[in-house]
């Protein structure tokens, strides 16, 4: 099914020992003496981390966070860290302005000296307090992301947990190793409300992530309003894979200046991609001259890629598509603060090599008009760019093999002719970083043409040697022209089922259940990739920390796949699971059947989605059993008449705390849950993995649809 796949191609880290450990289980360093001490689990892996004695910082309700300047910026970074801290601590800690430091505080101090970057802090915890300090706001920003990794996972909740919130005492030093450190979201195939992209903007702040490129233009849909050209987005963005007859699937001026503010406020860059000469279908039924009949052609809502491109055949229609790309490059350009403009310029199988030139000038001269850099796939190599351009790699291992060979591949000449440009390069290799990939066989979402991309597989590689041969010599890209790395979400299969086309929009998520599934755990590991030094580079380091945030994603609803691999830690605290959540086995979810309010209704189960009919309140109740509330109906998930018996069907009722109302949760080591009926014992199991499956409780079979996925 991957069509043109293969296509025109187109820490001081001190030990490696397993050890249980409680809540902070992280790196084992010889401490001062020699003795052994554990080291908190940061992602990234900071530069330095030394243990300190003594058992760390309480907050307390009074705690001041103390930033010491009246810096704008710098008291935001204390207004920020105090809102994370609020929802789970239940405090409001005061920030405050203050020349010199008192005790007994977190201490943000951004007068530090710029030794260590714009980004770079220190930070030191003992039971006195806490001080990050940087040379500016953005590095006490990044110090806080590893700060609130020092509290236990539980912080990262949105209701008011117990506590104690003890910082663990440690000393860290670190700075990024490249500056561009980013995460691709596929707008166009599936339209993300713009919540939805602040929680994906929340989410990989927390792994320093510091640049969001938003893929806005595709085959799918045009997702950016252009006041000179309303049909981008009345006929553009009327699509999207799989959906037809939007009126609202973009980001109107005011939506993305208002995205571009919020990734602001996280110290993250926004690159607008308007991808062309191919994957243009939305612009070509939106805009009939860029068509070389002069014919708009319809919207498109299908899969596949590599179908379209703007014409360029001819003198006239080669002037219509620079002065169109004038006009949306200006207008983009003039919405975003950030230094890029990204011009795709991706799988264009049908142009000739002057057609593909006379784009890539096209969008070179349009984008520097605006005094932006130019950023583009890493096919822009063939067009002349301008000096001080960006190209983003996204071959494979087919183009490693190749390299240095008589057959070098098409996308290694590419690479090549925009290294002797000058070029820098933004590392996407498609084997490790492209987050549509599924991790393994029971991955419910995206594509596997580059194979399985396992959370191993997303760390194992280095930005130095993949473009290099094999043996890891004679890199295409040098070391010194490597910008940094990213993450890319593709969308073009955002749906449960994806081995097959859908049958039904019934099948696609919400995009954040999409996105947190398939991101969680594996953009934290390319976020390592990007800021920590190659010589902390270690699986069994990283995998070890990795686990111990496994909690903390619980803590936050973010629907991360307990990978299999990875030593999750079991349950994890009691009341862990109070709260909101979906559950859901082979990616279909325990569902209120069409959000019916009828009691004695038998429940199903259906393709993940995420809506209200699908989630679920967990409450803790004194037997450490949980009453499961879903969120449409407001009725309790319920063994019918309180049945003893296999086979009796699971269904909704109103809420009575009954025993065959509670469920005993309990982890399993592979990662998931099963409920049990804490009446009969049995297990609450779903018939198959096909839409309308009927729930009942069933023995324990060791089948996987007993086991559920609490997202
Ligand atoms: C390739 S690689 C694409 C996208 C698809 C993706 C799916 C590249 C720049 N383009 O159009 O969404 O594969 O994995």
């Amino acid at each position: 099914m991957r069509l043109l796949r293969g296509r025109d191609r187109c820490l001081a880290v001190f030990g490696a020992m397993a050890m249980a450990v409680p809540l902070l289980s992280g790196t084992v360093a010889a401490g001062p003496a020699g003795a052994a001490a554990v080291l908190p689990a940061v992602v990234p892996q900071p530069v330095s981390e030394t243990a300190v004695a003594g058992s760390g910082f309480t907050l307390s309700a009074q705690t001041p966070v103390d930033v010491l300047s009246t810096d704008a910026a710098a008291v935001g970074v204390g207004a920020y860290l105090a809102g994370l801290l609020a929802p789970a601590t239940g405090y409001t800690l005061p920030v405050v302005s203050t020349a010199t430091a008192q005790g007994q505080a977190i201490v943000l101090d951004p007068n530090g000296p710029l030794a260590l970057g714009q980004e770079g802090y220190t930070l030191a915890s003992g039971s006195t307090g806490v001080t990050v300090t940087a040379h500016g706001a953005e590095g006490l920003f990044r110090g806080v992301q590893t700060l609130r990794q020092l509290l236990p996972a539980a912080v990262e909740s949105s209701t008011v947990k117990p506590g104690p919130w003890t910082v663990a005492p440690v000393q860290i030093s670190d700075a990024p190793r490249y500056p561009y450190r980013g995460a691709m979201l596929d707008v166009a195939r599936r339209f993300y409300p713009v919540a939805q992209v602040k929680r994906f903007i929340d989410e990989a702040a927390t792994y320093k992530i510091n640049t969001l490129h938003l893929h806005l233009t595709d085959d799918q849909g045009w997702r950016i309003a252009i006041g000179a050209l309303p049909s981008l987005t009345t006929v553009g963005a009327s699509t999207q894979s799989g959906f037809t007859g939007g009126t609202s699937w973009y980001y109107t001026a005011a939506d993305y200046q208002d995205l571009v503010a919020y990734a602001k406020s996280r110290f993250m860059t926004v690159v607008p991609e308007i991808d062309g000469p191919g994957h243009t279908s939305a612009a070509l039924a939106s805009v009939a001259g860029l068509n070389c009949n002069n014919q708009a052609k319809a919207p498109y809502s299908g899969f596949d890629v590599g179908i379209s491109l703007y014409c360029l055949g001819d003198a006239q229609h080669i002037a219509g598509v620079g002065s169109f790309l004038s006009t949306v490059i200006s207008a983009v350009a003039a919405l975003t603060p950030g230094p890029y403009v990204h011009v795709g310029g991706d799988e264009t199988p049908q142009a000739t090599a002057s057609q593909y030139a006379a784009y890539v000038s096209a969008a070179a001269s349009a984008t520097s008009a605006q005094g932006k850099t130019l950023i583009g796939w890493h096919q822009l190599g063939q067009g002349t760019l301008p000096a001080g351009s960006l190209l983003q790699f996204w071959g494979d291992a087919a183009d490693r093999a190749s390299v240095g060979g008589s057959q070098e591949t098409v996308g290694i000449r590419q690479v090549r002719a925009g290294v002797a440009q000058g070029a820098k390069f933004i590392m996407s290799p498609s084997d490790h970083a492209y987050l549509d990939m599924k991790y393994d066989a029971s991955t419910p979402y995206g594509l596997s043409w580059e194979g399985y991309v396992s959370v191993q597989k997303a760390y194992d590689w280095e930005p130095t040697t993949v473009t290099a041969t094999t043996d890891g010599t004679s890199p295409v890209v040098p070391a010194g022209r490597i910008a940094g790395v990213e993450a890319a979400l593709w969308a073009d299969r955002a749906y449960a089922g994806s081995t097959s086309l859908p049958s039904s929009t019934g099948q696609f998520p919400e995009p954040w259940v999409y996105t947190d599934h398939m991101s969680f755990p594996r953009l934290p590991a390319i976020a390592e990739i990007g800021w920590s030094p190659q010589s902390t580079h270690d699986w069994a380091s990283f995998s070890r920390r990795l686990a111990t945030h496994g909690p903390r994603w619980t803590a936050a609803g973010i629907n991360f796949y307990a990978a299999p691999g990875i030593s999750w830690p079991s349950s994890g605290t009691p009341g862990s699971l109070d709260g909101v959540h979906t559950v859901a086995t082979g990616g279909q979810a325990l569902d209120d059947p069409a959000s019916s309010t009828a009691t004695g209704l038998q429940l199903d189960t259906w393709a993940l989605h995420g809506g209200s009919n699908q989630k679920w309140t967990f409450a803790q109740q004194a037997d450490g059993s949980y009453t499961l509330t879903n969120g449409a109906s407001g009725l309790c998930l319920d063994v019918n008449g309180g049945s003893m018996s296999a086979g009796a069907a699971v269904i909704q009722y109103t809420c009575s705390g009954g025993a065959n109302q509670r469920w005993q949760v309990t982890a399993l080591t592979g990662g998931g849950y099963t409920l049990a009926s804490a009446r009969s014992g049995l297990l609450l199991t779903t018939g198959s993995t096909a839409n309308g499956a009927p729930v009942t409780q069933q023995a324990d079979s060791g089948s996987a649809l007993q086991h559920w996925v609490v997202g």
